[in-house]
């Protein structure tokens, strides 16, 4: 009897610590000041998540961008996704680019697809990130709206290597830079000009989000889209281009309009970093290129 009841009491204990661990993580911080949820391994359930949105029927545009020597990320970003991302949802990808016949064959699963949108080469590696936001913008306006429900815009020469699912779904949603997470915000690489429109004066700050992935429903997207498209513009009319180009106008439009939900550096990791303790798995993450060989100039 003392024996089957230290039995009972080691699997109840296990039992307990499991449930702990699983939903609950006190390592990391996993709600923001305003309320967001900040999403990290072990704070979601993902079988729950997915059922909840696959009654509702959601549907998934993805933007990705292919412009130039781009175009040879784009089967490995294809065939990942196929493995991890909105497994089972519907799914539109969107691919931007200058080398349509270059497109990789990568094979769908059953109501995802592939649209290709023809866009010209760009000269200056700056104007391709510039000219996203406008593109995004269009695509909103004139294909998506009404009908898709979310959208993710995400950078090409990344892989996905773990589930991407219904946890990131929310009406505007940032994913925290995976090179500043640790950082505090005097470091951020905020634009720093006041000059700019993407100006973030010394101490204000959330967090650094990353240019390389952000979504939500379609008409918060439609909207930052507009406003960092605009500003950008103005910025141009005037002779500045603001530090990390769209990803400055992105954090500025980030800090005025908090996200409602904002993804950790799971979401987006970099393969040249070390993987940290707090990351307990990368689900997508940028591939090491050489910038000098891969860009226009
Ligand atoms: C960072 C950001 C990126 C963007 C950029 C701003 C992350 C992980 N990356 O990346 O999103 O904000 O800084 O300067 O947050 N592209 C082409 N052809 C080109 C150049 C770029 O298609 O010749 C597209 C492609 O989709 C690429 C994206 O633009 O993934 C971003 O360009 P990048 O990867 O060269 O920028 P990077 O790594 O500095």
């Amino acid at each position: 009897n003392t024996l089957l009841f230290a039995r009972w009491l080691t699997a109840a204990v296990v039992f307990a610590l499991r449930v702990l661990c699983f939903l609950s993580r006190t390592d990391v911080a996993t709600v923001t000041p305003w309320l967001a949820p900040v999403v990290w391994e072990g704070t979601f359930e993902p079988e729950l998540l997915d059922g909840v949105y696959r009654q509702k029927n959601v549907s998934i545009a993805v933007t990705v961008f292919a412009v130039g020597k781009y175009i040879r990320f784009l089967k490995d970003f294809l065939e990942t996704a196929e493995q991890h991302f909105f497994v089972g949802f519907k799914v539109h990808v969107y691919v931007f680019t200058d080398r349509p016949a270059e497109l990789p064959k990568v094979e769908m699963a059953a109501g995802r697809q592939l649209t290709v949108h023809p866009v010209p080469a760009a000269k200056r590696w700056q104007e391709i990130s510039a000219r996203r936001m406008e593109m995004i913008q269009r695509l909103i306006e004139e294909t998506l709206l009404p009908g898709t429900d979310f959208i993710f815009c995400l950078d090409v020469d990344s892989k996905f290597h773990g589930r991407w699912g219904a946890e990131s779904l929310g009406s505007l949603v940032a994913v925290v830079h995976p090179g500043y997470y640790k950082t505090e915000r005097g470091g951020f690489p905020y634009e720093r000009r006041p000059a700019s429109r993407a100006y973030m004066a010394p101490g204000l700050g959330d967090f650094y989000y990353c240019g390389g992935a952000f979504g939500g429903d379609l008409h918060e997207v439609r909207l930052l889209a507009k406003t960092c498209r605009e500003n950008f513009e103005a910025d141009a009319k005037e002779g500045i281009e603001a530090a990390w180009q769209e990803e400055s106008h992105l954090n500025r439009y980030m800090w005025l309009n908090k996200p409602s939900k904002v993804l950790s550096p799971e979401f987006l990791w970099q393969d040249f970093k070390p993987r940290e303790r707090e990351i307990h798995v990368v689900r997508f993450s940028g591939v090491v290129k050489n910038y000098a060989e891969i860009r226009p100039n």
